[in-house]
Parts: structure tokens; C-alpha cells; sequence
């Protein structure tokens, strides 16, 4: 166990309680009362191949990385998660039910699940007002946000490079009743103050968006320190590069907690067909006055889905989106439940197999 202070000394200047860091009744409600008088609870701030670094009333280090043990990768310790350590010797005993997390599915052949965050309470979804903004991704995002039960609030930066930023804000506004977004310059600190009603104490924000989008530097405007390092200027078209390759919760001067992370180059969605439902209401509302009640909204007679679309009620192209992320996101989750399934099999006959050689062995 290593024991050192961490060494990212604006979270540890100042003792924290557990309200500081997020804690609250729904954390305090999975304690037993074994476990008040021997555990002390830490929050994961980052997440390194070392370990955890996590932060608490009582400790503040690095952790040996927990494993789950069941090998299921979301039960993994991600960043925002809660973990009971052992007063004594603070060993981590376990990690506690989440309130929100966000998921995808792992970029690559690998098709794993990666954790994104926990606990957070709202997502800052940001994007740029100019080549970066796109319907498309923006409801991914929301998606992730409404299946988590987490506020999702559309960041646009860089309104200061572009002619029209009150078109882009229109059009993301459109996407979810309701949504809220901002449109600013996010290296205008003055800007970035329309942000702070969010980042209250004991407040969990996580931002999400393509790399380069200026994630860090709405970090930075924010807690009005320069931790997180931005990307050069000179390298701003350079966009294979991601300036920020960990994710990191920073503290704010308001009492909040700021979640950073590497820029997304592709989300493809796992298990939020519930999120999907909601932020494609519309079109679900629509569907109900279908005759067919498996309508596929594609030529069948009595579409109301199709009416809408000729009466130009409904935009055909928010249609094509709604379509292909449904599917991308069938697949995704059913691709992840044979694979669980797969697994678990395998370790059925793994067990039946090692029970016959046992079993050979004592005849
Ligand atoms: N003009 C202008 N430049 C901005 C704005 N926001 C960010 N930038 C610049 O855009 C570049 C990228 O910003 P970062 O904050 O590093 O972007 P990021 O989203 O954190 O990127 P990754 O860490 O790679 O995911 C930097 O050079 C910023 O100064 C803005 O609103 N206006
Ligand atoms: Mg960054
Ligand atoms: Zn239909």
C-alpha cells in the first residue's frame, strides 16, 4: 500500500469533508453498521495503470488498482466512484452502488465495455460552433446523459471564431425540449462564468466532446487555476493528437467537482435504449398512432411517422439519425450480451471440466 500525499496539491490544501467531495444520503444509505465504525469512504479522482488516486476526509493517495473479480469491466473502479477503505489498514473493501455512470463501447476490435464516469450529476456536452458541430454526435451525448438520469447541458465553443454562433445554438436547442445551451468564447473567463450555476458544492459535472474542442480550457476558466493543459495553438489543426489523455476530477472554488477528459474520436452507444427513447420523444410519440404497432416507419401503410415527415412536421434527416442510432445501439448491447453469455458458458464448462478431473482424481 502506498501511502503517499497526492502530489496534485490543489485538492489537498484544505481538508474536505465528505459533502466537499459529492457524498450524500444515497451513499450514506448503502452503510451498514460494521461498516461505519471501520471504513472511511474515498472518492476515485483519477485513474492510472499505477492505480487510483483517490481523496477522502481521512486519505488522500494512491491505490493499488482494484480489480472487480468477476472480471465484468463494469464493476471496475472508474472516476467519480465511491470506495469504502478499511480505517486500519486502507485496504479498499468495496465500492459502492453508483447513482449515474457513463458508458460506451471500447473503440477498437476489442469490443469491451470502458467506463466513462460515475456519479455525476451533469454532463457538459461540448462542442465547438464551427467544423466540430454536428447534430448527430450531440444526440449520442444526450443519449448517454438521459439513460444515466444526469442533466445534460450543450456546451458550444469558440462562438468567438465564428459569424453566426446563434444559428448552432438553434439548431442544438432543437434536439431535446428543453435543452439548455450555452454558446461562448472558453477562454473568456467571464464567458465561462455562465457555467457556475451547475458547478455548486458537493456538485459532480463531467465534460464530454471531441478532442479539441476546448474541454481543458473550460476547465481551467472554471477553477481559474491552469492544471489541465491545453493544446497549443499552433497545433490546432493537428486533430489526430489529444492534449488530455486521463480523466481527472478537479475541484472548484464554488465547491464543485470538474470531470476531464480526452477527447472521444467515437461513442458508440451500449445499453441507453432507454436515453434513445427519450431524446428521440418525439418520434416515439409519433409511432403510437401507427396502425402497425411494429411499424418500421418505412412504407407501411397508416405511418403517422411517414405523415409527420410529408406534412413537414418532422425532419426527415432527425428521422435517418433516430434509425441508425436505434440500430448501432441493438447491436452494440446484443454484440455485449452474447459475449457475456459466452463467457459465462465458458466458465460453466471451465467448472464441469475441473470437477471431472477432481472427481477422476479421488476414484
Ligand atoms: N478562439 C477560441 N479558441 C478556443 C476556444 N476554446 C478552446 N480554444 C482553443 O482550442 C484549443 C484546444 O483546446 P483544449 O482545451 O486543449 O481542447 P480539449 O477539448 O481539452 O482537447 P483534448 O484534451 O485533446 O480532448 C486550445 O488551443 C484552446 O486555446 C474558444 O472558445 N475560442
Ligand atoms: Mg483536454
Ligand atoms: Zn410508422
Amino acid at each position: 500500500m502506498t501511502r503517499e500525499p497526492l502530489t496534485r496539491e490543489p485538492l489537498t490544501r484544505e481538508p474536505l469533508s465528505l459533502a466537499d467531495c459529492g457524498w450524500n444520503a444515497f451513499f450514506q444509505g448503502q452503510l451498514d453498521i460494521e461498516e461505519v465504525a471501520t471504513t472511511t469512504p474515498v472518492r476515485v479522482v483519477a485513474v492510472h495503470r499505477a492505480g487510483l488516486d483517490v481523496l477522502g476526509p481521512d486519505f488522500a493517495g494512491l491505490l493499488p488498482p482494484v480489480s472487480g473479480g468477476s472480471g465484468d469491466p463494469e464493476a471496475r473502479a472508474t472516476v467519480g466512484d465511491w470506495l469504502l477503505l478499511d480505517r486500519a489498514s486502507l485496504s479498499p473493501r468495496r465500492r459502492l452502488e453508483r447513482v449515474s455512470l457513463f458508458k460506451r463501447r471500447a473503440a477498437g476490435t476489442a469490443r469491451q465495455v470502458q467506463l466513462i464516469a460515475a456519479n455525476v450529476d451533469t454532463l457538459f456536452v461540448v462542442s465547438s460552433c464551427n467544423q466540430d458541430f454536428n447534430e448527430a454526435r450531440l444526440e449520442r451525448y444526450l443519449a448517454l446523459a438521459k439513460e444515466a438520469e444526469t442533466t445534460p447541458l450543450v456546451v458550444l465553443t469558440k462562438a468567438d471564431l465564428c459569424e453566426e454562433p446563434a444559428t448552432y445554438a438553434r439548431a442544438a436547442a432543437r434536439l431535446l425540449p428543453g435543452l439548455l445551451v450555452e454558446c461562448l468564447d472558453a477562454r473568456d473567463p467571464a464567458a465561462v462564468a455562465a457555467l457556475r450555476p451547475w458547478c455548486g458544492p458537493g456538485q459532480t459535472v463531467a465534460l464530454l466532446g471531441s478532442s479539441g474542442v476546448g474541454k481543458s480550457t473550460l476547465v481551467n476558466g472554471l477553477t481559474g487555476r491552469s492544471e489541465q493543459r491545453t493544446r497549443g495553438v499552433r497545433a490546432d489543426d493537428d486533430k489526430g493528437r489529444h492534449t488530455t489523455t486521463g480523466r481527472s476530477l478537479h475541484r472548484l472554488p464554488a465547491g464543485g467537482w470538474l470531470l476531464d477528459t480526452p477527447g472521444l474520436r467515437e461513442l458508440q452507444l451500449l445499453d441507453v435504449a432507454a436515453g434513445l427513447d427519450e431524446v428521440f420523444a418525439d418520434i416515439a410519440a409519433l409511432a403510437r398512432d401507427c396502425r402497425f404497432a411494429d411499424c418500421g416507419h418505412d412504407g407501411e401503410p397508416g405511418c403517422a411517422v411517414q405523415a409527420a415527415v410529408a406534412a413537414g412536421r418532422l425532419d426527415p434527416a432527425r428521422l435517418k439519425r433516430q434509425r441508425k442510432l436505434v440500430a448501432e445501439e441493438a447491436r452494440n448491447s446484443e454484440s455485449l450480451a452474447a459475449q457475456r453469455r459466452r463467457v459465462r458458458a465458458f466458465g460453466r464448462m471451465y467448472k464441469s471440466v475441473q470437477k471431472q478431473k477432481r472427481k477422476r482424481y479421488d476414484d
